[in-house]
Order: structure tokens, then sequence, then C-alpha cells
């Protein structure tokens, strides 16, 4: 189940790159595999049973930029980018982020695509439909250059469920 779903998004990827959606550069569907299972996986809109309203703004903040949900939960994330210039959330663990920080640092043009994240040009709104699967810390942050260093971050708090 879980291999077809992920087969899907990956085709679904390559469907947009190859309509040329994305700009060369980009590392989509390239890395974070492991680190997806740490911290749950693609959701499927249509079992979505929360839609969380985060704002994104030019003074490196998310808002709301702690979060809790209920392990399973599946949560379709509704972001805007209220501000001027590129931002983006990205879901992963710290350390996951951290290492593509650097990745962007270096890289700055870089584009990527993978489900667990968005990236929006200022007043643009955009979406990430994702289920928790696993009770603990899923961490987010705009990786965009000098963004995630100036406290752009947050957290999903996910709690055990009693089954
Ligand atoms: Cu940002």
């Amino acid at each position: 189940m879980q291999h077809t779903l992920r087969s899907t998004a990956l085709a679904a990827l390559m469907a947009l790159a190859a309509a040329g959606a994305f700009a060369s550069g980009t590392h989509a569907g390239g890395h974070g595999h492991d680190a997806d299972e740490a911290i749950g996986k693609p959701g499927v809109a249509a079992k979505a049973t929360r839609t969380i309203n985060v704002d994104m703004t030019d003074s490196m903040r998310f808002t709301p930029a702690d979060i809790t949900v209920k392990q399973g939960e599946t949560v379709r994330f509704v972001i805007k980018n209220s501000g001027q210039i590129k931002h983006e959330l990205v879901l992963g663990t710290e350390k996951e982020l951290k290492e593509h920080y650097e990745v962007m640092k270096k890289n700055p043009e870089m584009e990527h695509a993978d489900p667990n994240m968005v990236t929006l040009a200022g007043g643009k709104t955009g979406e990430i439909v994702w289920q928790f699967t696993k009770a603990g810390k899923v961490d987010f942050g705009c990786l965009q250059p000098g963004h995630y260093d100036a406290g752009m971050k947050g957290a999903v708090k996910v709690t055990k469920t009693g089954k």
C-alpha cells in the first residue's frame, strides 16, 4: 500500500517535471526516503481530517510555529506566503532539514519539489497533504538561504493515540 502511494506520488512528480512545471536543477525524489518513514508519508487529500492554515512572512516566521496533531492523522496544510520574497515549508527531521539547508545555501538557485514541501513566491498559497504516522516530533522550516538561521522554523507534535 505504502509502496503504491509513493509510486503514484513519484509518477505525478515526473509528469509535472515532464510538463516543464519545474525549472532545471530540481532534485525531486532524490533524497529523504528514509526520513519520510520517520516523519510520516504523503497523505491522500480525501482522507484529510483537518485543515491547518499556516502563514509565512518576511519577518521569517511561521504562524503557527507549533502545531499538535494525532498519530495517524492526515492533515491538509494550506500555506500562505504573506510576504514578498520566496518562502517554503519543508517537513523533515531536524537533521534532514539542516543538511538540506546547507545544500540550499551552496545552490541558492536550486528548485526542489517533493510531497513534504511547498515553495511559494510572495502572495501565493499552496498545500501539503501529509499523514503523521509516528508519534513524536516532526520539524519544519524554510530552507531559503538565511531564513532557517533567522528562526524560520517550527514543529508538529504528534501525540500517540490510545490504540
Ligand atoms: Cu522563508
